[in-house]
């Protein structure tokens, strides 16, 4: 493990061996891995909250200047959102309600002291052990900025402490930015609902303009959208000799545009680069976060425009078109019409055969409609479901892909063990994507991987047994359900009693360990593969997995073997149900060999 958090290092130190055992200044094992850990989350926390307010914004200028494009897609979410912050919706007109709910959210950021305010959408037991250890957040940026200071050389030197403010700085991501952005995107864009879509880098299209668009905030692709459904720009495109203007995403804004409008995902992190190979893209398009800074020299090799458009991400050897939320709309056409323009420059195409089907778009609301029933949404059907045993519990699978394991592959093996265990799977995040591409999205799937149960529920409903929740923001959808699905009855008091894990099977980015302590904190036993950069210090994670459990109900696990990883969950969630006491005639079904080889991929 390495500390590079002064000039007297970096330190070096060898935890198994002979070498060091603490830096210069005498920070030991522990000490370091709680610093290293703790500014990940920082970081991650700082992006997706960063993320939320720009949304804010976006919702103001919506109110206030609907010139700019954006507008008010959902009122009914709108004032739902109000209450929780605490807006008068009596006898007020939308804009003046969307005035102060983006004023109000914008506060959060700033707010000193007191709590953010959708904690209070936490079961009770939940925000009580928050109280007790004090780890509610004041506001969000505080959070980060504190977790930055007592992470300095020679400020906070217990791990225990550390993790504290780590916490109560993930839990401002989740319970706080990243809830933000979802909440006020559904308000600006639409919650979504299920909508089919297809996805792989066969969706780029061999006679269309491709225009890709990539990273993470809708406040950009939304507008994208917009414009290139104009017929001007699409007479435009003919006229270049294209059919017609073809949109695609890449990572996060993929699922936004998926979610929203049923537009192809032409892959996950990992296929970025992929996408410029085939030749076919006139515009790749990137805003922020998991933008590879290879981008600038492989699109040399093609005639691909790179359009850097956010002044928090330029890239030497990019286009920047400045995208201010001010003036969005007209900064979308001229990228659009900058991306058709460069049609004729096209040299050699080769896009792959592979795309696949999906449905996505199952946000919180979604689920409750579709296992409820039209008017009388609930989660009340899948409590029971859960109840009697025909699912067996709820896993997430979630975050990134990276090329230390092969692409997809332990997101795919692990979610089709899960739905062989009759536990319903909600993805987000390029995890999601990869399990779309194997096919696991569509209805279908259910009777040809889930186990009896719960292929006979999505019989029933019409769903497919892996659900797509969205984005990586989205991740605070997860945190809603769960907390609905203690609220409605049946499975505990609290989101730790629930028969429920998580999991980041090729987790890369910080962003995932802001995701995975908020899930922790908020009761979730989470596993991440690939290896966790603390392992150097048993002190630190016994601290993230025993002691956690007994703190917060949730717990970390590193698991890099797929298999593994399932059993944990399984056997997790089967604790949970005996706890319950509804754990009668649910038997594992246990992977052999053979059949592991006829699902890998
Ligand atoms: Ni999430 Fe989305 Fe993908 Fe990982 Fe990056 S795109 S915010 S961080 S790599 S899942
Ligand atoms: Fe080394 Fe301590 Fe400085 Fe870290 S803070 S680089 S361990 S001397």
């Amino acid at each position: 493990m390495c500390c590079r958090n002064c000039n007297m290092g970096p330190c070096r130190i060898d935890p198994f061996g002979e070498g060091a055992h603490t830096g210069v200044c005498g920070a030991t094992a522990e000490v370091i891995v709680a610093r290293n850990f703790g500014r990940m989350i920082a970081a991650g926390a700082a992006a997706h909250s960063d993320h939320g307010r720009d949304v804010a914004h976006a919702l103001l200028l919506a109110a206030e200047h609907p010139e700019s494009g954006y507008s008010i897609k959902n009122v009914n979410k709108l004032r739902k959102v109000a209450r929780i912050l605490g807006v008068a919706v009596e006898n007020r007109e939308t804009k003046e309600i969307a005035i102060d709910v983006a004023q109000k959210a914008l506060a959060v950021f700033g707010q000193q002291e007191g709590e953010i305010p959708f904690i209070h959408l936490a079961p009770e037991p939940r925000q009580a052990i928050w109280r007790r250890l004090n780890l509610v957040p004041r506001g969000i940026d505080r959070e980060i900025v504190e977790l930055m200071h007592r992470t300095t050389m020679g400020t906070d030197q217990d791990h225990r402490n550390i993790m504290l403010q780590g916490t109560r700085a993930a839990l401002s991501d989740g319970w706080g930015g990243s809830m933000i952005a979802t909440e006020l995107q559904d308000i600006l864009f639409g919650t979504p609902s299920p909508v089919r879509g297809q996805v792989n880098l066969g969706v780029l299209s061999q006679r269309d303009v491709n225009i890709v668009v990539h990273g993470h905030e809708p406040v950009l692709s939304e507008m994208l959208v917009l414009a290139a459904r104009e017929g001007e720009l699409v007479n435009l495109a003919k006229s270049k000799g294209a059919q017609g203007i073809n949109l695609v995403g890449i990572c996060c804004t993929a699922n936004e545009i998926l979610l929203r409008h049923g537009l192809p995902v032409a892959g996950n992190v990992l296929q970025q680069e992929l996408a410029v190979l085939t030749g076919a893209v006139e515009a790749m398009i990137v805003d922020v976060q998991c933008i590879m800074p290879s981008l600038p020299e492989l699109c040399k090799c093609h005639h691909t425009h790179l359009i850097t458009t956010s002044a928090k991400g330029r890239m030497p050897g990019a286009i920047h078109h400045p995208f201010s939320e001010e003036n969005a709309l007209q900064t979308a056409r001229e990228i659009v019409r900058e991306a058709i323009e460069n049609f004729p420059n096209r040299g050699r195409v080769d896009i792959p055969d592979e795309k696949m089907d999906l449905i996505a778009g199952f946000s919180h609301e979604a689920i409750t409609y579709m296992l409820g029933g039209r008017f009388r949404g609930s989660y009340l059907p899948l409590n029971d479901n859960i109840v009697n045993g025909r699912i067996r519990g709820v896993a997430g699978v979630v975050g990134c892909c990276n090329p230390k394991v092969v692409h997809d592959q332990g997101h795919v093996e692990l979610v089709k063990e899960l739905i062989a265990n009759d536990i319903l799977v909600v993805q987000t995040g390029c995890s999601a994507i990869a399990c779309a591409k194997a096919g696991l999205m569509i209805p279908e799937s259910a009777e040809q991987y889930a186990g009896k149960g719960l292929a006979e529920v999505c019989r029933t409903v019409g769903m497919p047994p892996v659900l797509h929740s969205g984005s990586c923001v989205d991740n605070s959808r997860i945190l809603i359900a769960l907390s609905e699905m203690v609220k409605t009855g049946g499975l505990g008091r609290d989101i730790s009693d629930l028969p429920v894990a998580g999991a980041a099977p090729e987790w890369m980015s910080e962003k995932a360990i802001a995701i995975g302590q908020y899930f922790v904190a908020s009761g979730v036993f989470t596993v991440f593969g690939v290896g966790l950069p603390v392992q150097g210090s048993e002190v630190f994670y016994r601290h993230l997995s025993e002691e956690h459990e007994t703190m917060l109900g949730g717990m970390w696990a590193v698991e890099p073997d797929i298999h593994r990883m399932a059993s944990l969950m399984i056997d997790h969630i089967n604790k949970k149900r005996k706890a319950l006491g509804i754990d009668k005639g649910k038997e594992r079904v246990l992977f052999d060999m053979e059949m592991r080889r006829e699902l890998a991929i």
